[in-house]
């Protein structure tokens, strides 16, 4: 079975001010679109009913047009449900005392995040995972890349992702990266993430 685009789950304006109506369209409706074809196209005939999740946890089985676009798949789907409006703010209940455990404060895991994202060079995310430990990293992965594949970071469930590719912020925020990273912060769904870590435990 082909995969799909996934909709947006609010409106691409939703966002604004911190991520430009302009920038969710391209990002979803050309970028993703893009690597959902892709995908299909680099699969075809070779289909096994794996679902994206198993694809890139096995990723070395396929070709590298599998690991970039179903990479690209998963991760901005993971994206778009970990946004939203009326977002930001900070964690409560069990996610916010493990990153307290795990960081020290939320404050300092926002810093090692945004560290992450900032310090990455050229394409890729900057990513929250539960490792096989049950415990919270920080890590960041280049291009299309992401946590499930082995070898590539923290080696977890990530259940936070950050674009930090140029589309994902050029339109707005030009060669300032780290004001993009900054303006991720006020439309992270914390509810979204707390669902993923309690599923990911
Ligand atoms: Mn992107």
């Amino acid at each position: 079975m082909a995969f799909e685009l996934p909709a947006l789950p609010y409106a691409s304006d939703a966002l604004e001010p911190n991520i430009d109506k302009t920038t969710m369209e391209i990002h979803h409706d050309k970028h993703h679109a893009a690597y959902v074809a892709n995908l299909n196209k680099a699969l075809e005939g070779k289909e096994d009913g794996s679902s994206i999740e198993d694809i890139c946890k096995n990723i070395d089985k396929y070709p590298v047009a599998v690991r970039n676009n179903g990479g690209g798949h998963f991760n901005h789907s993971l994206f778009w449900s970990v946004m939203g409006p009326n977002a930001g703010g900070t964690p409560t209940g069990e996610l916010a005392s493990a990153i307290d455990a795990a960081f020290g404060s939320f404050d300092e895991f926002k810093t090692a995040f945004s560290q992450a994202g900032a310090t990455r060079f050229g394409s890729g995310w900057a990513w929250l995972c539960v490792n096989k430990d049950g415990k919270l990293e920080v890590c960041s992965s280049a291009n299309q890349d992401n946590p499930l594949m082995p070898g590539v970071g923290c080696g977890g469930a990530p259940i936070l992702g950050m674009d930090v590719w140029e589309h994902a912020y050029y339109l707005k925020y030009q060669n300032k990266r780290p004001d993009y990273i900054a303006a991720f912060f006020n439309v992270i769904n914390w509810d979204a993430v707390a669902k993923r870590f309690a599923a990911a435990k």
